[in-house]
Protein backbone atom coordinates (compact mmCIF):
# COMPACT_ATOMS: atom_id res chain seq x y z
CA UNK A 1 0.00 0.00 0.00
CA UNK A 2 3.12 2.65 0.57
CA UNK A 3 4.03 2.15 -2.89
CA UNK A 4 1.10 3.46 -4.16
CA UNK A 5 0.76 6.03 -1.77
CA UNK A 6 4.27 7.09 -2.67
CA UNK A 7 3.58 7.44 -6.05
CA UNK A 8 0.60 9.45 -5.83
CA UNK A 9 1.99 11.70 -3.26
CA UNK A 10 4.99 12.32 -5.79
CA UNK A 11 2.27 13.21 -8.25
CA UNK A 12 0.10 15.32 -5.88
CA UNK A 13 3.10 17.47 -5.13
CA UNK A 14 4.06 18.37 -8.63
CA UNK A 15 0.49 18.52 -9.99
CA UNK A 16 -1.46 19.92 -6.98
CA UNK A 17 -4.72 18.20 -8.23
CA UNK A 18 -6.85 15.80 -7.04
CA UNK A 19 -9.08 14.69 -10.12
CA UNK A 20 -8.09 17.72 -12.00
CA UNK A 21 -9.52 19.80 -9.22
CA UNK A 22 -6.84 22.30 -7.75
CA UNK A 23 -6.16 21.19 -4.26
CA UNK A 24 -5.88 24.93 -2.74
CA UNK A 25 -4.58 24.40 0.83
CA UNK A 26 -2.02 22.07 -0.60
CA UNK A 27 1.00 24.10 0.60
CA UNK A 28 -0.68 24.15 3.98
CA UNK A 29 -0.62 20.04 4.17
CA UNK A 30 1.67 18.23 6.74
CA UNK A 31 4.56 16.74 4.74
CA UNK A 32 4.14 13.09 4.13
CA UNK A 33 0.31 13.40 4.55
CA UNK A 34 -1.46 11.02 2.53
CA UNK A 35 -4.93 13.29 1.17
CA UNK A 36 -8.35 10.99 2.39
CA UNK A 37 -9.37 10.67 -1.58
CA UNK A 38 -5.91 8.67 -1.71
CA UNK A 39 -6.16 6.56 1.11
CA UNK A 40 -6.55 2.95 0.28
CA UNK A 41 -9.38 1.48 0.87
CA UNK A 42 -10.39 -0.68 3.47
CA UNK A 43 -10.53 -3.89 1.89
CA UNK A 44 -12.68 -5.72 4.87
CA UNK A 45 -15.66 -2.77 4.55
CA UNK A 46 -15.01 -2.70 0.63
CA UNK A 47 -15.32 -6.67 0.28
CA UNK A 48 -17.94 -7.03 3.19
CA UNK A 49 -15.34 -9.37 4.83
CA UNK A 50 -14.87 -10.24 8.66
CA UNK A 51 -12.50 -8.22 10.06
CA UNK A 52 -10.09 -11.35 11.23
CA UNK A 53 -9.51 -12.15 7.08
CA UNK A 54 -5.37 -12.01 6.33
CA UNK A 55 -4.53 -9.90 3.48
CA UNK A 56 -2.09 -11.51 2.07
CA UNK A 57 -1.52 -9.05 -1.03
CA UNK A 58 -3.21 -5.84 -2.31
CA UNK A 59 -2.29 -5.56 -6.01
CA UNK A 60 -3.80 -8.02 -6.78
CA UNK A 61 -5.95 -8.76 -4.23
CA UNK A 62 -5.60 -12.14 -1.82
CA UNK A 63 -7.18 -12.32 1.46
CA UNK A 64 -7.48 -15.92 3.01
CA UNK A 65 -10.02 -17.18 5.81
CA UNK A 66 -8.47 -18.98 9.25
CA UNK A 67 -9.34 -21.93 10.44
CA UNK A 68 -11.82 -20.71 12.88
CA UNK A 69 -13.71 -18.27 10.27
CA UNK A 70 -14.56 -21.38 8.46
CA UNK A 71 -16.37 -23.16 11.33
CA UNK A 72 -20.01 -22.26 8.99
CA UNK A 73 -21.39 -25.33 7.36
CA UNK A 74 -22.28 -23.02 4.27
CA UNK A 75 -18.85 -20.77 3.83
CA UNK A 76 -20.54 -17.27 4.06
CA UNK A 77 -19.02 -14.53 1.99
CA UNK A 78 -17.77 -12.47 4.95
CA UNK A 79 -15.46 -15.65 5.46
CA UNK A 80 -14.49 -16.84 1.83
CA UNK A 81 -11.61 -16.38 0.35
CA UNK A 82 -10.61 -13.84 -2.21
CA UNK A 83 -7.91 -14.89 -4.59
CA UNK A 84 -7.23 -12.68 -7.80
CA UNK A 85 -4.98 -12.79 -10.53
CA UNK A 86 -6.11 -9.86 -11.78
CA UNK A 87 -7.51 -6.14 -11.51
CA UNK A 88 -11.28 -6.75 -10.70
CA UNK A 89 -13.57 -5.59 -13.25
CA UNK A 90 -15.22 -2.07 -13.12
CA UNK A 91 -18.67 -0.14 -14.19
CA UNK A 92 -20.43 -4.08 -15.01
CA UNK A 93 -23.22 -3.70 -16.86
CA UNK A 94 -25.46 -6.46 -15.87
CA UNK A 95 -28.02 -6.03 -19.17
CA UNK A 96 -25.65 -6.23 -21.78
CA UNK A 97 -23.72 -9.20 -20.04
CA UNK A 98 -22.84 -11.49 -22.94
CA UNK A 99 -21.22 -14.98 -22.33
CA UNK A 100 -19.76 -16.20 -26.06
CA UNK A 101 -19.64 -19.94 -26.59
CA UNK A 102 -17.03 -20.53 -29.49
CA UNK A 103 -14.32 -22.79 -30.25
CA UNK A 104 -12.67 -25.10 -32.82
CA UNK A 105 -15.39 -27.69 -31.25
CA UNK A 106 -18.38 -25.55 -31.64
CA UNK A 107 -20.70 -26.15 -34.71
CA UNK A 108 -21.14 -22.23 -34.87
CA UNK A 109 -20.58 -19.61 -31.76
CA UNK A 110 -23.19 -18.32 -29.91
CA UNK A 111 -23.73 -16.20 -27.30
CA UNK A 112 -26.37 -15.44 -24.21
CA UNK A 113 -27.32 -12.46 -22.46
CA UNK A 114 -27.30 -13.36 -18.42
CA UNK A 115 -31.29 -13.15 -18.79
CA UNK A 116 -31.76 -15.79 -21.51
CA UNK A 117 -29.36 -18.20 -19.86
CA UNK A 118 -31.73 -17.88 -16.57
CA UNK A 119 -34.64 -18.44 -18.42
CA UNK A 120 -33.76 -21.04 -21.14
CA UNK A 121 -32.32 -23.14 -18.89
CA UNK A 122 -33.19 -25.33 -16.01
CA UNK A 123 -31.65 -23.94 -12.92
CA UNK A 124 -29.55 -26.06 -10.11
CA UNK A 125 -28.03 -25.32 -6.70
CA UNK A 126 -25.06 -27.22 -5.19
CA UNK A 127 -22.65 -26.56 -1.99
CA UNK A 128 -19.22 -26.94 -3.72
CA UNK A 129 -16.06 -27.03 -2.61
CA UNK A 130 -13.73 -24.68 -3.97
CA UNK A 131 -9.53 -24.97 -2.96
CA UNK A 132 -7.35 -23.05 -4.14
CA UNK A 133 -4.26 -25.34 -5.58
CA UNK A 134 -1.85 -23.02 -3.39
CA UNK A 135 -3.53 -23.63 -0.05
CA UNK A 136 -1.21 -24.93 2.62
CA UNK A 137 1.96 -23.38 0.12
CA UNK A 138 3.44 -21.43 3.39
CA UNK A 139 4.68 -24.61 4.55
CA UNK A 140 7.19 -26.08 1.87
CA UNK A 141 10.38 -25.89 2.40
CA UNK A 142 12.70 -24.90 0.54
CA UNK A 143 9.87 -22.49 -0.04
CA UNK A 144 7.80 -21.66 -2.93
CA UNK A 145 7.19 -18.14 -4.54
CA UNK A 146 3.41 -16.97 -4.48
CA UNK A 147 0.70 -16.06 -2.44
CA UNK A 148 1.62 -17.37 0.95
CA UNK A 149 -1.47 -19.46 1.60
CA UNK A 150 -1.50 -21.29 5.62
CA UNK A 151 -5.08 -22.79 5.91
CA UNK A 152 -7.52 -20.55 4.82
CA UNK A 153 -7.72 -20.79 0.79
CA UNK A 154 -11.01 -23.06 0.91
CA UNK A 155 -14.68 -22.14 0.81
CA UNK A 156 -17.73 -24.57 0.42
CA UNK A 157 -20.94 -22.31 -0.33
CA UNK A 158 -24.06 -23.06 -2.53
CA UNK A 159 -24.43 -22.05 -6.04
CA UNK A 160 -27.00 -21.56 -8.00
CA UNK A 161 -27.12 -21.75 -12.07
CA UNK A 162 -27.47 -23.49 -15.31
CA UNK A 163 -25.75 -26.80 -15.80
CA UNK A 164 -22.27 -25.97 -18.58
CA UNK A 165 -23.63 -29.49 -20.26
CA UNK A 166 -27.24 -28.10 -21.27
CA UNK A 167 -25.77 -24.62 -22.49
CA UNK A 168 -23.45 -26.51 -24.70
CA UNK A 169 -26.29 -29.10 -25.62
CA UNK A 170 -27.60 -25.84 -26.79
CA UNK A 171 -24.97 -24.72 -28.78
CA UNK A 172 -23.71 -27.93 -30.60
CA UNK A 173 -20.37 -30.09 -29.85
CA UNK A 174 -18.84 -31.36 -32.55
CA UNK A 175 -16.89 -34.77 -31.49
CA UNK A 176 -13.70 -34.16 -31.31
CA UNK A 177 -13.97 -31.43 -28.56
CA UNK A 178 -11.45 -32.12 -26.05
CA UNK A 179 -11.26 -29.22 -23.36
CA UNK A 180 -13.47 -26.48 -22.60
CA UNK A 181 -11.10 -22.54 -21.52
CA UNK A 182 -13.11 -19.63 -20.00
CA UNK A 183 -12.26 -16.43 -21.04
CA UNK A 184 -13.48 -13.13 -18.17
CA UNK A 185 -13.70 -9.71 -17.82
CA UNK A 186 -10.94 -9.10 -15.15
CA UNK A 187 -7.62 -6.79 -15.99
CA UNK A 188 -4.41 -8.20 -16.57
CA UNK A 189 -1.91 -6.37 -13.90
CA UNK A 190 -0.12 -4.41 -16.33
CA UNK A 191 -3.09 -2.78 -17.76
CA UNK A 192 -2.47 -4.20 -21.16
CA UNK A 193 -6.32 -5.36 -22.49
CA UNK A 194 -4.71 -7.89 -25.08
CA UNK A 195 -3.64 -9.54 -21.81
CA UNK A 196 -5.53 -12.39 -19.97
CA UNK A 197 -4.86 -12.63 -16.38
CA UNK A 198 -6.17 -16.40 -16.64
CA UNK A 199 -7.82 -18.56 -18.64
CA UNK A 200 -7.86 -22.15 -17.43
CA UNK A 201 -10.15 -24.69 -17.75
CA UNK A 202 -11.65 -28.48 -17.79
CA UNK A 203 -11.01 -31.46 -19.78
CA UNK A 204 -14.78 -31.97 -21.75
CA UNK A 205 -15.49 -34.91 -18.73
CA UNK A 206 -15.65 -32.27 -15.90
CA UNK A 207 -16.74 -29.84 -18.10
CA UNK A 208 -20.37 -31.69 -18.74
CA UNK A 209 -20.98 -32.73 -15.16
CA UNK A 210 -24.11 -32.73 -13.61
CA UNK A 211 -22.30 -29.82 -11.11
CA UNK A 212 -20.27 -28.27 -12.62
CA UNK A 213 -22.52 -24.96 -13.46
CA UNK A 214 -22.70 -21.49 -14.82
CA UNK A 215 -23.80 -19.53 -11.92
CA UNK A 216 -25.39 -16.55 -10.83
CA UNK A 217 -25.74 -16.56 -7.36
CA UNK A 218 -23.93 -17.36 -4.28
CA UNK A 219 -26.05 -18.72 -1.15
CA UNK A 220 -29.16 -17.81 -2.63
CA UNK A 221 -28.12 -13.91 -3.57
CA UNK A 222 -25.89 -12.14 -6.27
CA UNK A 223 -22.90 -13.02 -6.33
CA UNK A 224 -20.55 -10.47 -4.47
CA UNK A 225 -18.52 -8.60 -6.48
CA UNK A 226 -14.74 -9.77 -5.84
CA UNK A 227 -16.44 -13.93 -6.41
CA UNK A 228 -17.04 -13.26 -9.98
CA UNK A 229 -19.93 -11.38 -10.36
CA UNK A 230 -22.72 -11.40 -12.44
CA UNK A 231 -21.56 -14.77 -13.98
CA UNK A 232 -19.19 -17.46 -12.84
CA UNK A 233 -17.91 -21.08 -13.74
CA UNK A 234 -18.08 -23.02 -10.85
CA UNK A 235 -16.27 -26.87 -11.32
CA UNK A 236 -16.10 -27.75 -7.32
CA UNK A 237 -13.78 -30.71 -6.71
CA UNK A 238 -11.02 -28.96 -8.60
CA UNK A 239 -8.24 -26.23 -8.26
CA UNK A 240 -10.69 -23.02 -8.00
CA UNK A 241 -8.35 -21.50 -10.52
CA UNK A 242 -10.54 -23.69 -12.99
CA UNK A 243 -14.21 -21.72 -11.54
CA UNK A 244 -13.45 -19.05 -13.58
CA UNK A 245 -14.72 -15.94 -12.22
CA UNK A 246 -16.51 -12.52 -14.04
CA UNK A 247 -16.98 -15.05 -17.03
CA UNK A 248 -17.38 -13.54 -20.72
CA UNK A 249 -16.62 -16.99 -22.72
CA UNK A 250 -16.09 -20.10 -22.78
CA UNK A 251 -14.16 -22.19 -25.79
CA UNK A 252 -14.63 -25.60 -26.95
CA UNK A 253 -11.34 -26.43 -27.59
CA UNK A 254 -10.16 -29.65 -29.48
CA UNK A 255 -6.87 -29.91 -27.82
CA UNK A 256 -5.68 -29.28 -23.94
CA UNK A 257 -6.41 -25.58 -23.72
CA UNK A 258 -3.30 -23.27 -24.13
CA UNK A 259 -4.97 -20.12 -22.07
CA UNK A 260 -3.09 -17.98 -19.13
CA UNK A 261 -2.04 -20.19 -16.41
CA UNK A 262 -3.08 -23.40 -18.04
CA UNK A 263 0.74 -23.80 -19.97
CA UNK A 264 4.33 -23.99 -18.23
CA UNK A 265 4.39 -24.74 -14.78
CA UNK A 266 0.94 -22.83 -13.36
CA UNK A 267 -1.33 -24.92 -11.28
CA UNK A 268 0.99 -28.05 -12.63
CA UNK A 269 2.83 -30.73 -10.37
CA UNK A 270 5.63 -32.80 -11.18
CA UNK A 271 4.22 -36.09 -12.85
CA UNK A 272 6.76 -38.12 -11.01
CA UNK A 273 7.82 -37.00 -7.34
CA UNK A 274 11.17 -35.08 -6.76
CA UNK A 275 13.32 -34.41 -4.17
CA UNK A 276 13.25 -30.78 -2.14
CA UNK A 277 14.23 -28.00 -4.39
CA UNK A 278 15.00 -30.06 -7.62
CA UNK A 279 14.53 -27.85 -10.88
CA UNK A 280 11.65 -29.69 -12.96
CA UNK A 281 11.43 -29.11 -16.79
CA UNK A 282 8.17 -27.82 -17.70
CA UNK A 283 7.76 -30.92 -20.06
CA UNK A 284 7.61 -33.07 -17.16
CA UNK A 285 4.74 -31.05 -14.85
CA UNK A 286 1.26 -32.12 -15.06
CA UNK A 287 -1.66 -30.33 -15.20
CA UNK A 288 -3.53 -30.35 -11.87
CA UNK A 289 -7.00 -32.20 -12.00
CA UNK A 290 -8.98 -33.39 -8.53
CA UNK A 291 -7.68 -31.87 -5.76
CA UNK A 292 -5.90 -34.33 -2.79
CA UNK A 293 -8.40 -35.51 0.34
CA UNK A 294 -8.43 -33.08 3.25
CA UNK A 295 -9.90 -31.30 6.35
CA UNK A 296 -9.93 -28.92 8.79
CA UNK A 297 -10.68 -28.42 12.56
CA UNK A 298 -12.88 -25.12 12.63
CA UNK A 299 -13.50 -25.92 16.12
CA UNK A 300 -11.89 -25.02 18.83
CA UNK A 301 -9.37 -22.15 17.68
CA UNK A 302 -5.79 -23.86 18.24
CA UNK A 303 -4.41 -22.29 22.08
CA UNK A 304 -7.95 -23.57 23.49
CA UNK A 305 -7.75 -24.37 26.93
CA UNK A 306 -9.95 -26.79 29.07
CA UNK A 307 -10.29 -28.27 33.00
CA UNK A 308 -8.79 -31.99 33.74
CA UNK A 309 -11.72 -34.56 33.06
CA UNK A 310 -13.88 -32.54 30.71
CA UNK A 311 -14.76 -33.31 27.14
CA UNK A 312 -13.31 -31.01 24.46
CA UNK A 313 -16.31 -31.40 21.61
CA UNK A 314 -14.20 -30.52 18.24
CA UNK A 315 -15.64 -30.15 14.75
CA UNK A 316 -14.73 -29.36 11.35
CA UNK A 317 -14.92 -30.03 7.60
CA UNK A 318 -13.24 -32.95 5.33
CA UNK A 319 -13.22 -32.91 1.31
CA UNK A 320 -11.64 -35.36 -1.08
CA UNK A 321 -11.63 -33.60 -4.75
CA UNK A 322 -13.97 -35.34 -6.84
CA UNK A 323 -14.22 -38.54 -4.39
CA UNK A 324 -15.87 -38.64 -0.93
CA UNK A 325 -14.13 -39.11 2.31
CA UNK A 326 -14.73 -42.49 3.99
CA UNK A 327 -13.56 -41.50 7.18
CA UNK A 328 -12.55 -39.17 9.31
CA UNK A 329 -10.08 -39.94 12.76
CA UNK A 330 -8.39 -37.17 14.98
CA UNK A 331 -5.37 -38.36 17.40
CA UNK A 332 -3.89 -36.90 21.02
CA UNK A 333 -0.49 -38.60 20.87
CA UNK A 334 1.23 -36.84 17.80
CA UNK A 335 -0.12 -39.71 15.64
CA UNK A 336 0.86 -42.66 17.62
CA UNK A 337 -3.04 -44.04 17.83
CA UNK A 338 -6.62 -42.55 16.06
CA UNK A 339 -9.77 -42.22 17.53
CA UNK A 340 -12.63 -42.05 15.01
CA UNK A 341 -14.82 -38.75 14.50
CA UNK A 342 -18.60 -38.75 13.45
CA UNK A 343 -18.73 -38.49 9.77
CA UNK A 344 -21.55 -36.66 7.84
CA UNK A 345 -22.34 -37.60 4.15
CA UNK A 346 -22.20 -34.68 1.42
CA UNK A 347 -24.77 -32.32 1.31
CA UNK A 348 -24.56 -33.18 -2.31
CA UNK A 349 -21.65 -35.20 -4.80
CA UNK A 350 -18.56 -32.28 -4.12
CA UNK A 351 -19.38 -30.25 -0.93
CA UNK A 352 -17.46 -30.94 1.81
CA UNK A 353 -18.54 -33.31 5.15
CA UNK A 354 -18.77 -32.55 8.42
CA UNK A 355 -17.33 -34.21 11.73
CA UNK A 356 -17.26 -34.22 15.32
CA UNK A 357 -16.03 -35.66 18.03
CA UNK A 358 -15.84 -35.82 21.85
CA UNK A 359 -12.33 -35.79 22.84
CA UNK A 360 -10.80 -36.59 26.32
CA UNK A 361 -7.65 -35.85 27.97
CA UNK A 362 -5.72 -38.55 30.00
CA UNK A 363 -3.98 -36.10 32.37
CA UNK A 364 -3.37 -32.31 32.66
CA UNK A 365 -0.30 -30.55 30.02
CA UNK A 366 -0.07 -29.91 26.32
CA UNK A 367 -1.96 -31.65 24.01
CA UNK A 368 -1.76 -31.37 20.03
CA UNK A 369 -5.28 -32.81 18.42
CA UNK A 370 -4.77 -33.79 14.86
CA UNK A 371 -7.27 -35.01 12.48
CA UNK A 372 -7.25 -37.11 9.27
CA UNK A 373 -8.83 -37.95 6.38
CA UNK A 374 -9.29 -41.03 4.32
CA UNK A 375 -11.26 -40.92 0.91
CA UNK A 376 -13.50 -43.51 -0.63
CA UNK A 377 -10.22 -44.94 -2.42
CA UNK A 378 -8.29 -45.44 0.72
CA UNK A 379 -6.31 -42.83 0.34
CA UNK A 380 -5.33 -40.81 3.93
CA UNK A 381 -3.72 -37.29 4.77
CA UNK A 382 -0.66 -36.91 5.14
CA UNK A 383 0.74 -36.81 8.89
CA UNK A 384 3.42 -34.18 7.64
CA UNK A 385 4.21 -32.28 4.37
CA UNK A 386 3.48 -34.74 0.96
CA UNK A 387 5.51 -34.61 -1.54
CA UNK A 388 7.41 -31.14 -2.60
CA UNK A 389 6.92 -29.28 -5.78
CA UNK A 390 8.67 -26.82 -7.33
CA UNK A 391 5.51 -23.98 -6.86
CA UNK A 392 3.90 -25.26 -3.36
CA UNK A 393 0.45 -26.94 -4.58
CA UNK A 394 -1.57 -29.40 -2.85
CA UNK A 395 -0.26 -29.18 0.45
CA UNK A 396 -2.83 -31.50 2.44
CA UNK A 397 -0.81 -32.49 5.56
CA UNK A 398 -3.43 -32.96 9.06
CA UNK A 399 -4.37 -30.10 10.88
CA UNK A 400 -3.52 -29.80 14.03
CA UNK A 401 -4.63 -27.31 16.96
CA UNK A 402 -2.79 -26.83 20.34
CA UNK A 403 -4.79 -27.71 23.78
CA UNK A 404 -3.95 -27.05 27.06
CA UNK A 405 -5.92 -29.18 29.95
CA UNK A 406 -5.10 -27.22 32.95
N1 LIG B 1 -11.51 -14.45 -13.92
C1 LIG B 1 -10.82 -14.99 -12.90
N2 LIG B 1 -11.26 -16.13 -12.36
C2 LIG B 1 -10.59 -16.69 -11.32
C3 LIG B 1 -9.41 -16.09 -10.81
C4 LIG B 1 -8.99 -14.86 -11.39
O1 LIG B 1 -8.00 -14.25 -10.99
N3 LIG B 1 -9.74 -14.34 -12.43
N4 LIG B 1 -8.71 -16.72 -9.81
C5 LIG B 1 -8.89 -18.17 -9.73
C6 LIG B 1 -8.24 -18.77 -8.58
S1 LIG B 1 -6.58 -19.06 -8.71
C7 LIG B 1 -8.95 -19.15 -7.49
S2 LIG B 1 -8.21 -20.00 -6.21
C8 LIG B 1 -10.40 -18.85 -7.37
C9 LIG B 1 -10.69 -18.04 -6.13
O2 LIG B 1 -12.05 -17.85 -5.98
P1 LIG B 1 -12.62 -16.81 -4.92
O3 LIG B 1 -11.81 -15.56 -4.98
O4 LIG B 1 -14.05 -16.60 -5.24
O5 LIG B 1 -12.47 -17.47 -3.54
O6 LIG B 1 -10.91 -18.15 -8.48
C10 LIG B 1 -10.36 -18.53 -9.74
N5 LIG B 1 -11.05 -17.84 -10.80
MO1 LIG C 1 -5.97 -20.48 -6.89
Amino acid sequence: MKRRNFIKNAALTSVGTIAGVEVVFAHMMPKGYVPLAFQDPDPFKMFNKNKEMVVLNDRPWNIEAQAHLLNERITSNQNMFIRNNGKIPENIDVKNWKLVIDGESVKAPKSYTLAELKSKFKQYTYQLTLECGGNGRSEFDPPAKGNQWTVGAVSCATWTGVRLRDVLDDVGVKSNAVYIGYHAADVHLSGDTAKEPISRGAPMAKALQDETLLAFKMNGEDIPLAHGYPLRLVAGGWPASVSGKWLTGISVRDKVHDGTKMTGSAYRVPCEPVAPGDKVKDEDMCIIESMPVKSLITYPKTGAQIKEGKVLKINGHAWAGELEVAKMEYSIDFGATWNPCDLEAPANRLAWQHFSADVTFPQKGYYEVWARATDSQNQSQPMVLPGWNPKGYLNNACHRIAVKVK
